[in-house]
């Protein structure tokens, strides 16, 4: 009999999975995340042991039902400009078909954001023959608004480039930000009506703290690192990300989608591994989390499976925190 995942429990067991975006399409739940290799890589600080070839997407009619695996969407071998390293992407549905976002290396080992596009939330996708031009950096996360504009948050520290980019053009070894400096924020770029290219330049988001203070880059517990993650509650924009360095998943809040974001709080405490990242979907009446950690290999930061959890809000808007093991 097909398994049927509880919460806090891994999605899949008979491959690695992490990032997961989570999407609801043609009524029921896809699952757009990264597919980890299971090869012996040590971890270090650049991400060399993310070593991933290709997507695979996973669906669920609803969260009482088993997990699909729908096999092999996208492979690098057929992404003309892209070299190594498959990671977080996301998914869209616009103009009747459907986009998948994924970063990779390109031939000269920078990381960029390509496209790939569907008739079926599955796949298999066809990539477009170049990257994004103007994108760098890494873990793309499309928000379509209700007016139907779609915009594109991105970047990530370290391994992800993010701290390279910050005069625009590359530079492979920029000097280290003070830590009473802003902390570097993620990218924000519209989408054109195509949702192939760019329409502008990126541009910075700013987090500020309750008082419109932006959060510095020695607030190592609520300043940005990676895996952006933008949903709409209420009339406010939620900006959830990780915080790397110390390992959680924290929320802003805007009345506008470029911000600046008001910090909040915590939504995820930290989980077994380094990485953590997630995104926040609404199926029925219901919010969820969905997440991952590296229990599925005991503790292997770049084996890592893929999981949900249902997520709560406050009166005031606010989330509340989860414990990823109680
Ligand atoms: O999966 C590779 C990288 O690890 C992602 O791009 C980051 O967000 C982190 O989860």
């Amino acid at each position: 009999m097909e398994r049927i995942p509880k919460q806090k429990e891994p999605l899949v067991t008979h491959i690695y999975t992490a990032d997961p975006s989570a999407h609801v399409y043609e009524g029921k739940i896809y699952v757009y995340p990264s597919h980890d290799t299971d090869l012996e890589i040590e971890s270090n600080d650049n991400g060399d042991q993310y070593m991933m070839e290709d997507y695979h997407v996973l669906s669920m009619d609803d969260l009482n039902s088993p997990v699909i695996d729908h096999g092999i969407a996208l492979h690098i071998d057929n992404v003309p400009w892209a070299s190594k390293q498959m990671w977080a992407p996301d998914a869209a549905f616009k103009n009747n078909t459907y986009y998948l976002y994924f970063p990779a290396r390109d031939k000269d080992g920078i990381f960029r954001i390509g496209v790939a596009t569907s008739n079926c939330p599955s796949g298999p996708y066809n990539p477009q023959p170049d990257y994004i031009k103007g994108s760098f950096s890494i873990d793309p996360a499309v928000l379509i608004d209700d007016d139907g504009k779609a915009y594109m948050y991105f970047g990530g520290l370290w391994g992800g480039q993010l701290e390279k980019w910050q005069t625009g053009t590359f530079i492979s070894e920029p000097a280290d930000i003070p830590p009473t400096s802003p902390a570097l924020g993620p990218r924000v770029a519209e989408l054109s009506d195509d949702m192939i290219s760019f329409k502008e330049t990126p541009q910075q988001i700013s987090i500020v703290d309750e008082n419109g203070n932006p959060i510095l880059a020695g607030d190592e517990d609520r300043r940005y690192f990676e895996g952006p993650w933008m949903h709409k509650h209420n009339g406010y924009y939620y900006l959830s990300y990780s915080t790397g360095t110390t390992h959680y998943i924290v929320y802003a809040m805007s009345k506008n989608p470029k911000g600046p974001f008001v910090y909040k709080g915590r939504i995820l405490e930290p989980v077994i591994g380094w990485t953590t990242h997630h995104s926040i979907v609404k199926f029925g009446e219901k919010w969820y989390l969905f997440y991952h950690d590296c229990s599925l290999s005991n503790g292997i930061n770049h084996k890592r499976c893929v999981k949900y959890t249902e997520l709560f809000y406050n009166d005031d808007g606010t989330i509340q925190t989860i414990e990823p093991y109680k």
